[in-house]
C-alpha cells in the first residue's frame, strides 16, 4: 500500500467530518513551519544558529538564537492564512492578534517554538509543541484572557521532535498519530497510527538533581521506585532523562514510562517548572488520546482552569497506572496533613 502523507491523512479526516477545512489548513501550516525549523536545527553550527540570542523572554530565561528564529518561523507561517484569530508563544510576553491587513479565522494557536533549547548546543533532540483552541464567540481581537481555556477545550495538539529523524505527532481528538519526515520528498509520512501507551511501566523520567527540593509525597514516591524488587512495588525501575520534554514524551509514546516534573522548593512560588499552556496541556491531550494519563499530582491536567498565559504547573504524565501511583502518594499525604 502507498504510504499515507500527512496532507492525505488530514483531507480524509476532513471528508469524514472530524476536522473542518480551517483546522486542516492550520495543521498543514504548522507542519510546514516545523519542516523549516527542522532544516534550521539540522544545519547546526553551519547555519550560524547555535548559541545565545542575547535576549531574554517574559519568564526571564535567556533565549537561544534558535528560540527566536523558530518563533519567527511559526509567526510568519501562521499570520496570513486566514485560519487564526490570534497566537500566543512561550517566547512572547502577550497574545498576538492577527494583523488587520490579513483575514481572521476562528482558531487560537499556542506554541513553545523550541522546547529543550538548552540542548541545542550539545546536539541533543529538541522540539516544537503546539495547542489549538477555538476563539470565543464574538471576539475579534483576542487578548491574553481569551486563551485561558482549560485543556479539555483543545481541538488539536501536537509536537514535532527534531531528533535523528524529524517526527510530527498529532491528535485532533481521534487518537494520536505519528508522521516521519521524508527529507527527500519533503513530506510527513504516517508511520504510527493510533499509538497506545502501555498502562504498566518500569521506567521513569525525572531530574533527580532536584530531589532534596521536592515535597514529601514526591520523596516517598521516588523512594518506592528506587527500592526496586525488594521494595513495596516488587519490581526494578530504570531511569531515562533527556531534559527535552518533547524527547522524553516521545519515548513514553514509544515504549511507555512516566515523566515527572513536580513542584519543588526552587519553583514553588511560580507553581512549577513547566508551562501549562505550551507544554503540559498539549502533551496531556496527546497522551490521553494515546490511552495514557496526565496529572498535576492532585488532579487531571486538562481540567486545570488557567489563570495566566505563562502559568506553570507540576506535571506527571505517561503510563496510566504509574501516574495513578504518583497521585496516590499525593492523596495519602494530603489526607494525613
Ligand atoms: P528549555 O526549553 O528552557 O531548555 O526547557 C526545557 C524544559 O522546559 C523541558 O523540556 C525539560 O523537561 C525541562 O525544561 C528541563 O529543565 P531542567 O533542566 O531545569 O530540569
Amino acid at each position: 500500500m502507498k504510504p499515507t502523507a500527512l496532507s492525505r491523512h488530514l483531507i480524509e479526516a476532513q471528508h469524514q467530518g472530524h476536522i473542518n477545512a480551517d483546522l486542516r489548513l492550520l495543521l498543514e501550516v504548522v507542519a510546514r513551519a516545523c519542516k523549516s525549523i527542522a532544516t534550521a536545527v539540522g544545519k547546526g553550527a553551519l547555519g550560524g544558529v547555535l548559541g545565545d540570542a542575547g535576549t531574554g523572554n517574559v519568564q526571564g530565561e535567556a533565549q537561544k538564537k534558535l528560540d527566536v528564529l523558530s518563533n519567527e518561523i511559526l509567526l510568519e507561517a501562521n499570520e496570513w492564512g486566514g485560519h487564526l484569530a490570534g497566537l500566543a508563544s512561550e517566547e512572547m510576553d502577550h497574545a498576538h492578534a492577527i494583523p488587520n491587513n490579513y483575514p481572521r479565522g476562528n482558531y487560537l494557536l499556542l506554541f513553545d517554538p523550541l522546547d529543550g533549547s538548552s540542548n541545542i548546543d550539545v546536539n541533543v533532540s529538541v522540539g516544537t509543541i503546539f495547542s489549538v483552541l477555538r476563539c470565543p464567540d464574538g471576539v475579534t481581537e483576542p487578548r491574553d484572557e481569551h486563551f485561558l481555556q482549560p485543556g479539555t477545550e483543545q481541538v488539536a495538539a501536537g509536537y514535532c521532535v527534531y531528533g535523528p529523524s524529524t517526527m510530527l505527532v498529532l491528535s485532533f481528538g481521534r487518537g494520536t498519530h505519528a508522521f516521519t519526515l521524508d527529507r527527500e520528498q519533503g513530506s510527513f509520512i504516517l508511520t504510527r497510527a493510533d499509538i497506545r501507551i502501555p498502562e504498566e511501566t518500569q521506567e521513569f523520567a525525572i531530574n533527580m538533581s532536584n530531589q532534596r527540593h521536592w515535597e514529601a509525597p514526591m520523596q516517598a514516591y521516588i523512594d518506592e521506585l528506587l527500592a526496586g524488587k525488594t521494595g513495596p512495588r516488587g519490581k526494578d525501575f530504570n531511569m531515562r532523562w533527556v531534559a527535552s520534554m518533547v524527547a522524553d514524551v516521545h519515548r513514553i509514546l514509544t515504549r511507555g514510562g512516566v515523566f515527572m516534573y513536580p513542584v519543588d522548593a526552587k519553583c514553588r512560588d511560580k507553581g512549577g517548572r513547566l508551562r501549562l499552556m505550551y507544554e503540559a496541556n498539549p502533551m496531556a491531550f496527546i497522551v490521553e488520546q494515546a490511552g495514557g494519563a496526565c496529572s498535576t499530582g492532585r488532579g487531571r491536567m486538562l481540567e486545570v482552569t488557567p489563570e495566566a498565559l505563562h502559568q506553570r504547573v507540576p506535571v506527571f504524565l505517561g503510563s496510566k497506572n504509574e501516574v495513578a501511583q504518583a497521585e496516590r502518594h499525593h492523596r495519602e499525604h494530603d489526607a494525613r496533613a
